[in-house]
């Protein structure tokens, strides 16, 4: 009796102790199956503007041989604003093995103290860290382009384009994707407009339009032909040029300075007929 009760006591301690190997060994890194990478791998740069968010790639990699289902989560340090939290993502076990990516878009609040700080994406036994340095605020005096990174608005957004695109400062048609670029949401029907509210009223009198342009998809075949340039001053809208029959990337409207607020582009007609597009739109004082 006393035999039995020792040879039980001496099972469950072999149990207990195999559960805990177990245990230990499922958290320990090394084995564990999913693989985290960011890109850029420099990090991410980003300024407290409302309009010029910057974002980078989580990669999730299963490294393993069984199917899984993972959950990263992310965290970021000082002013930094993540758009989710959390990324949950099916991973088979290809072989070759394959990365699944997920855009995480980072801001950071006007008045956040430009320095370095970081996200830290975390699942059960891996983690990448994303460094993320915070510019302080461009120039928006003389000379400066005041619609740098403002608020934009549009009257509608082709899925997977951000509406921010033709406010990050990038007039490069060449590098013309949904991130850099502004495409209306609806084929075919005009007006489409595109609207940018300035930090405060300014004096305002040259407006540059860039609409698409590149070697692939010239602004002759694919860019805005005829579009108004509009200023809002006292609460109301006011024509300020009146483009028709583009062929051009660029589009120069100078007149006479006024105080405005917003400038807003209205795509009458594109030269291939279906859908505005704008790389750019740049706003200047007198
Ligand atoms: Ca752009």
């Amino acid at each position: 009796m006393k035999r039995r009760q020792i040879a039980v006591v001496a099972g469950a301690a072999t149990v207990l102790g195999l559960l805990t190997a177990v245990a230990s060994t499922a958290a320990r890194p090394d084995d564990d199956p999913v693989r985290l990478a960011a890109t850029p791998e420099g990090g991410v740069r980003v300024v407290g503007l409302p309009c010029l968010p910057s974002s980078f790639q989580l990669g999730m990699t299963n490294a393993g041989t069984a199917d899984l289902y993972a959950d990263v989560e992310l965290a970021a340090g000082g002013p930094v604003v993540l758009d989710r939290r959390l990324v949950s993502s099916w991973l088979p076990a290809w072989d070759p093995d394959h990365t699944v990516t997920a855009r995480i878009g980072v801001t950071v609040p006007l008045d956040a103290e430009p320095g370095s700080y970081e996200v830290r994406a975390t699942t059960d036994g891996a983690e990448v860290t994303v460094p993320v340095e915070v510019l302080p605020q461009p120039p928006k005096g003389d000379g400066a382009n005041l619609a740098l990174g403002e608020q934009a608005v549009a009257s509608s957004t082709h899925a997977n384009f951000d509406v921010c695109g033709a406010v990050d400062g990038n007039t490069d048609s060449e590098q013309w994707d949904t991130l850099t670029g502004w495409n209306d949401g609806t084929s075919g029907v005009f007006p489409d407009t595109y609207d940018v509210t300035l930090a405060a009223p300014a004096s305002i009198s040259r407006v540059e339009t860039w609409t698409l342009d590149s070697t692939r998809y010239p602004a002759a075949r694919y860019g805005l032909r005829d579009f108004d340039v509009q200023v809002r001053a006292g609460g109301a809208w006011q024509t300020v040029d009146e483009v028709r029959g583009n062929t051009a990337g660029r589009v120069t409207s100078t007149f006479a300075p006024v105080t405005a607020d917003a400038v807003r582009i209205v795509g009458l007609a594109s030269n291939n007929r279906d859908y505005s597009r704008l790389i750019e739109v740049e706003v200047f004082t007198s």
